[in-house]
């Protein structure tokens, strides 16, 4: 059966005024996230840099606005059913309008300077991370509470440094820990920290230090923490920064730079914040960091488990041509600075033993990937049994079939800068943007 699929995209302008003319007393203007400066709030790029190791001007400002960002419906083809299925013919005849995906502002329109992650915290709250080191909880009307302020720990002097990741514990329920990774402040490294909730709220002083990983520059500092199946924490770090990996972090198991670490952090102490597990790939193995669970990364931006399968999905920021998707096992090599992409990053190369993307896209279409969510139970069409993930830059949202990987599809531009992806205890999955509403995938009316 084949089928083409027409997608509308939102009336972008429309709906971002509407959301702000209609909620101006949300998001910014509350207390408990107004910027104490400007700083605070500057929007910065996630991952893009210069050759030279410069940074470049913020990729937001060098995006050309256009018709067909905001109003033109884009004509895209499609696999018919989901789980896309990569044996399934090429596409044919208009998909039911009842089966176009749209985005739509959820939490009332809250809109945050650069909101970097949303987690589900119970049936009817998430929890929503700005770059600025503020932490809320947010019901659906967009009510919101504070739960963590470490804009006073959080670094911001570097384009790429902030709070860049947060994880609810496995254990949750009993223990009330969350997990926090960010840059720290007045130096340059990255920290991987533990803080305890009390009726909601976690005092920054609650802070237990597990992890502290020295940046020789300012960009790349990953990252995403998340909790496998197995109960470990998984940590995603960048390759040190600048521009090409000097240093060749990437390929260097003797350093954490460049690599997924895998961490027991159960029993986490001052004097042992964490135990390597004994199944890591590389224990045994002499002049390894034996934290390492994957290596050969250059700016992991966003990972995630799938909930159905335990794979972890990573999007893994490209220097200057190649953004990619890694499906990561245990012990990958995956590539980074040998390979960009699919292709030798410099003249020829040995390309044996590395494991190769899931997809590719190049820098007509972006310049860097914000990795996304395996999809099971949002209810929507093209989202349940996908990966989901998109671009920074240009705004573009793919899906790739999560089970039997095949060729990534274009869905839609989103209506900014998609720092991030997160979804709800309902399924409900959101897109986060820079400077605009929270995002929700929903089913679009019929014209
Ligand atoms: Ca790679």
């Amino acid at each position: 059966m084949r089928r083409t699929l027409i997608l509308f995209l939102l009336a972008v302008g429309g709906i971002v005024s509407a959301c702000t003319g209609s909620s101006g007393d949300s998001g910014l203007s509350n207390p408990s996230v107004s910027p104490t400066d400007n700083e605070a709030f500057e929007t910065q790029s996630i991952g893009a840099e210069s050759d030279t190791g410069e940074l470049d001007p913020d990729p937001a400002d060098e995006r050309e606005p256009s018709e067909d960002d905001v109003a033109d419906p884009i004509e895209i083809t499609s696999p018919n059913d989901l789980p896309l299925d990569p044996n399934a013919d090429a596409p044919q005849g208009p998909l039911d309008a009842a089966e176009v995906l749209a985005l739509e502002p959820a939490f009332g329109g809250l809109v945050f300077d650069a909101p970097i992650e949303l987690l589900p915290f119970d049936n009817d709250r998430v929890l929503l991370a700005d770059r600025s080191g503020v932490v809320l909880l947010l019901d659906v009307d967009g009510n919101q509470s504070l739960v963590l302020d470490l804009r006073g720990r959080v670094g911001r002097e570097g384009r790429e440094e902030g709070l860049l990741s947060l994880a609810l514990d496995p254990d949750f329920a009993s223990n009330g820990h969350l997990w926090a990774y960010y840059s720290a402040v007045d130096t340059s490294l990255s920290r991987l920290s533990r803080f305890s909730l009390v009726d909601e709220v976690a005092a920054p002083e609650s802070e237990l230090i597990v992890l502290e990983v020295p940046q020789p520059f300012r960009n790349h500092n990953g990252g995403s923490v998340r909790f496998g199946a197995d109960g470990f924490l998984y940590l995603g770090l960048g390759d040190g920064g600048a521009a090409g990996d000097p240093a060749e972090n990437g390929q260097n198991l003797g350093s954490l730079l460049g690599s997924i670490v895998r961490l027991d952090v159960r029993n986490a102490s001052t004097s042992q914040p964490y135990v390597i597990p004994g199944t890591n790939p590389f224990v045994g193995f002499p002049g390894v960091r034996t934290e390492i669970w994957a290596w050969g990364l250059r700016n992991p931006w966003r990972m995630s488990f799938d909930a159905a399968t335990g794979a972890l999905w990573v999007g893994d920021v490209g220097q200057g041509e190649y953004e990619e998707v890694n499906l990561v096992r245990r012990g990958n090599n995956l590539g980074w600075n040998v390979l960009e992409g699919n292709v030798c990053f410099n003249g020829e190369c040995d390309a044996s033993g590395f494991t190769p993307p899931i997809a590719v896209y190049d820098h007509e279409l972006g310049c860097s990937v914000t990795g996304g969510v395996v999809v099971r139970r949002s209810g929507l069409p093209f989202l349940d049994g996908a990966y989901v993930y998109g671009d920074f830059c240009s705004g573009r949202v793919w899906v790739v079939d999560a089970d039997l990987p095949g060729e990534a599809i274009e869905l839609m531009l989103a209506p900014g800068n998609i720092a991030s992806f997160g979804e709800d205890a309902q399924g409900n999955v959101y897109v986060l943007l820079f400077k605009a509403p929270i995002m929700r995938f929903v089913t679009a009316e019929a014209e």
